[in-house]
This record gives structure tokens, sequence and C-alpha cells, in this order.
């Protein structure tokens, strides 16, 4: 397989139904030919992700809630003992109380803005960390942001500060880990409707005014999201790391 990935090691975190786009990349990487490891957050998420994975020969289920470092720590003496090394990392988690979501950002409280950045950001340092040593070989972590990162979407709030940092601790992570050979990159994806969109009031009106204003006129699909965390895992994007790319349809490109 060209893009060197066969019988190499994943872990994906995030997968919570068929919409998710962690499920989009597990896919991808399953079919060039990786070996699987999916994790799901807790015991309400078990049986969806059971159906799912049972769609992809091979993969194995694991528990992982990514705010807790003794779950994460259990993961990844499970991943040593079934795969020993690991090449790819994919982190597609984030969470804020739903009330930091609505309304201004400046009443955001001291729990919902610690609880946001816990989950949504230092999660991928307590991740890559534990990571890091099972990836003896070089390899690739990516995560998932949005652009409200960088530009005020309203609503978003603390989640737009959180997506902010997570960008600069990937940017910090792969100036640490580079000496490794492990390279660690964010995708910027458009707004797409999955459990975690949903909660949006508005979101038929954002994805149209999203299309409306996108050079390719469209939104972006889950798919297309898998197809660059493909690219971020192989070879073939061996010169890239620290690095934000925009899977939106040119969206954050647009001055007016
Ligand atoms: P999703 O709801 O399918 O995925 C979010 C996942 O985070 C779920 O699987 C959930 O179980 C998991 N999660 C939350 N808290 C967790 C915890 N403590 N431990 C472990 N897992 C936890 O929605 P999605 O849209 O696929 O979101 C995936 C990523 O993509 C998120 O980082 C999100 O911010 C990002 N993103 C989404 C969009 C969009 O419009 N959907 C756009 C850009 C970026
Ligand atoms: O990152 C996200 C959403 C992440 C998210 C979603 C929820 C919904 C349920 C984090 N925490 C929660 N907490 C919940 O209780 N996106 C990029 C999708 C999204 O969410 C928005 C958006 C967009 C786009 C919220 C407001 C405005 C736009």
């Amino acid at each position: 397989m060209v893009l060197g990935l066969d019988g190499k090691a994943a872990v994906v975190f995030g997968v919570a139904n068929k919409r998710s786009i962690a499920w989009a990349i597990a896919k991808q990487l399953h079919g060039a030919g990786m070996r699987m490891a999916i994790t799901y957050q807790n015991e309400r998420l078990a049986q969806e992700a059971a159906d799912l994975i049972a769609e992809l020969p091979g993969a194995e289920s694991f528990q992982c809630d990514v705010s807790r470092d003794e779950e994460i720590d259990h993961l990844f003496t499970q991943l040593r003992e079934k795969y020993g090394t690991l090449h790819t990392v994919v982190h597609s988690v984030a969470f804020a109380p739903a009330n930091e979501l609505r309304g201004e950002f400046v009443q955001t409280t001291r729990e919902g803005f610690r609880i946001a950045l816990d989950v949504s950001c230092y999660s991928l340092v307590a991740v890559s960390r534990a990571a890091a040593p099972l990836m003896s070989l070089g390899g690739s972590i990516m995560t998932l942001t949005y652009y409200g990162a960088e530009k005020v979407v309203p609503n978003y709030n603390v989640m737009g500060v959180a997506k902010a940092a997570l960008e600069a601790a990937v940017r910090y992570l792969a100036a640490d880990l580079g000496k490794q050979n492990i390279r660690v990159n964010a995708i910027s994806a458009g707004p797409i409707k999955t459990l975690a969109a949903r909660g949006i009031g508005n979101l038929g009106d954002m994805l149209k005014a999203h299309a409306d204003r996108a050079p390719l006129r469209r939104n972006v699909e889950q798919d297309e999201v898998g197809s660059t965390g493909l690219f971020l895992a192989s070879d073939m994007s061996r010169g890239i790391t620290g690095d934000t790319i925009y899977v939106d349809c040119g969206y954050n490109i647009m001055g007016f």
C-alpha cells in the first residue's frame, strides 16, 4: 500500500455514532490496512461503539474518559500489550457544559471554563504523553479544531477559547515530539451536523450561511475530513507538523 500504513496500529478517541468525525477517520485508516483501537467515553456509548466497530474487521474497542488520568493510563497499558508499537493517534473530543454554549461569553463560569479546557485541550496533552513511548518508530497525532478558535462565532464562547488553546498545544507538542519523529497537527473542519453540533439552536441557518460564503459553495462532509485524517496519518504528510489544516470548503480565506 502506497501510504505505508498497512499493519501499523492506530487509536481513535471520540466515536459516539456513525456521524462522528472520528468514525469517518477510523474508516479510512482501516481501509489503508491499519490495526484499529477505537475508544468510547463511557458505558452509555459502549453498545453503539460495539455495533459500529463490528463493521471494521479486526478493530477493538476500549472505554476511556479522557478527563481521567487513570483511564488514560489503563488504556495505554492495554494498547502496549495488544499492539506493542503505535503509529497514529486521532483525538476527536470536545466538551463544554451546555449552558456555556449560549448567551454571552462574558458570563462563562470558572467551572465551565475548567471543564471545557480540561476535556477539549488538556486531554490532547495527556494522551500525547501516554502515547509517545509507544510511538517508538515515529508517528502522527492529530486533533480536530474549529474556526471559532480564531474569530468570534456567536455562542461558541468558551469552546472558542478551548480550541485556541488546543491549536497552541498542537504547536508546543509538535516542538517537543519532533525529535522522536512524531508529528502533531490539527484539522480545522467546517460545521458538520454531528451529535456535538446538534445542540446549536440555528444549525440549519449556520450551515446555509457557511455554504453561501465558502468558495466551494457547499458544506464539508465527514468523508472529506476522513481523507485529510488519512493524509495526516500517512507519510504523504511527513513534512507537516505543528500545523492546522482547514477542511472547510475554503470558508476561512474569505474577508467579505
Ligand atoms: P461527536 O459528538 O460525534 O464527537 C465528540 C466526541 O467527544 C464524542 O464521541 C464524545 O463521546 C467525546 N467526548 C466528550 N467528552 C469526552 C470525555 N471526557 N472523554 C472521552 N470522550 C469524550 O461530534 P464531532 O462533531 O464528531 O466532534 C469531534 C471533534 O470535531 C470535536 O473536537 C469537535 O470540536 C470537532 N469539530 C466539530 C465540528 C462540527 O461542526 N461537527 C467542526 C469542527 C470541529
Ligand atoms: O466543537 C464543536 C462543538 C463541541 C461541543 C458540543 C456540545 C454540545 C452538547 C462541546 N460541548 C458540547 N456540550 C454539550 O452539552 N463544534 C465545532 C460544533 C459547533 O458547536 C457550536 C457551533 C459549532 C459549529 C456551538 C455554538 C455555535 C457554533
